[in-house]
């Protein structure tokens, strides 16, 4: 019988025998994972543990905060605050960065989330996640500031998210490709499932919310009229399309069977660069796709190598199989 390989084996190996991530960055992911658990926990219980619900609060970006935005958002840091790994976090659910308390060890990465992605899912019983992306504070300079955060998604060492769906699956990089780990209840402990995952160069199945079309920029227009177009179009052949307004969902199934995601720059608000945070989501996921063999830009550019101006700074993402995504950056270039 094939040992099954848990997490902390997983992260140990990775230490031990490739030398890719230090002791200190092992914990992070290790802590991040327990926390991951706890969040599953509460998704799990559901109205029978009021986690469902508003919590009659607003975010910083003037969203209505759920219950388990908050819930989740607090198990993260008290999670990581005290275990001497990290110097500050930030996160979709707070206005600015969270310095680890000064009675606390400090240590040298920046930890970054978003603590329940696909809010609007929650109360609906449809899948969820949490997303996150780790970096190393800049040397040199006393403390930390939210500065120290504006890094571009090139330089994360690690990122992933963990997807509270039929099974809660957890999904990492440390820039050698990606892994996932699927949560054994019984044992409470995440299971190497799938290893170098890749996506498909090509694919015939895209995401985007087609209720914002008439807000769309052409090329954006253009792609999605060629993919109903169809068989008799100019692509030659029939599309598919899913929209989960998930985006840990979305993205897993694309890691999973190939796709293209897109949520892009429209209309409705001219002067806000996308809806999608570029450092909890875009950067993450980005980063994830790439390491699967697939390509994230914002129709212009990549994805990683955007220099963050402000910590809540949102973005356009196209991200997915290679060829599709090549393609609508392609239109908007000409
Ligand atoms: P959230 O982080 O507040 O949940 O918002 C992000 C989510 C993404 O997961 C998803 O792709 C998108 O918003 C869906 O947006 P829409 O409801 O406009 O389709
Ligand atoms: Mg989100």
């Amino acid at each position: 019988m094939t040992p099954r390989i848990s997490l902390t084996r997983y992260l140990v190996e990775k230490q031990r025998v490739d030398d890719r991530i230090p002791s200190d960055l092992r914990l992070l992911l290790e802590v991040v994972a327990r926390a991951c658990k706890g969040i599953s926990h509460a998704v799990n219980k559901g109205a029978l543990g009021d986690v469902l619900g508003s919590a009659g609060t607003d975010n910083v970006q003037g969203e209505v905060q759920k219950k388990l935005d908050i819930i989740a958002n607090e198990v993260l840091i008290e999670a990581n605050e005290w275990g001497g790994h990290l110097a500050a976090m930030a996160s979709e659910e707070m206005e600015g960065i969270y310095v680890v308390p000064n009675r606390y060890p400090k240590g040298e990465y920046l930890l970054l989330f978003d603590p329940l992605d696909g809010s609007s899912n929650i109360d609906v019983n449809v899948s969820i996640g949490t997303i996150f992306s780790v970096l190393k504070k800049p040397e040199g300079g006393h403390g930390v500031s939210e500065q120290d955060f504006l890094q571009a998604g090139s330089r994360q060492v690690a990122a992933g998210y963990c997807l509270y769906g039929p099974q809660t699956t957890l999904v990492l990089t440390v820039g050698d490709g990606v892994a996932m780990f699927t949560l054994d209840r019984e044992q409470g402990s995440f299971v190497l499932t799938a290893e170098d995952v890749k996506i498909p160069e090509d694919t015939r199945e895209f995401a985007i919310n087609m209720s914002n079309m008439r807000h769309w920029d052409a090329p954006v227009r253009r792609y999605i009229d060629e993919c109903l177009a169809g068989k008799d179009g100019p692509r030659g052949s029939d599309f598919n399309m899913r929209w989960i307004a998930s985006m840990v969902t979305d993205v897993h199934r694309i890691l999973t069977r190939g796709g293209i995601f897109l949520y892009p720059w429209d209309k409705r608000e001219p002067g806000k660069p996308g809806k999608l945070r570029l450092l909890y989501e875009a950067n993450p996921m980005g980063w994830l796709v790439e390491q699967a063999g697939g390509t994230a830009t914002n129709g212009r550019q990549r994805i990683l190598d955007i220099e963050p101006g402000k910590l809540h700074e949102r973005v356009s993402v196209i991200l997915g199989s290679r060829n599709e995504v090549e393609r609508v950056t392609g239109y908007h270039a000409s």
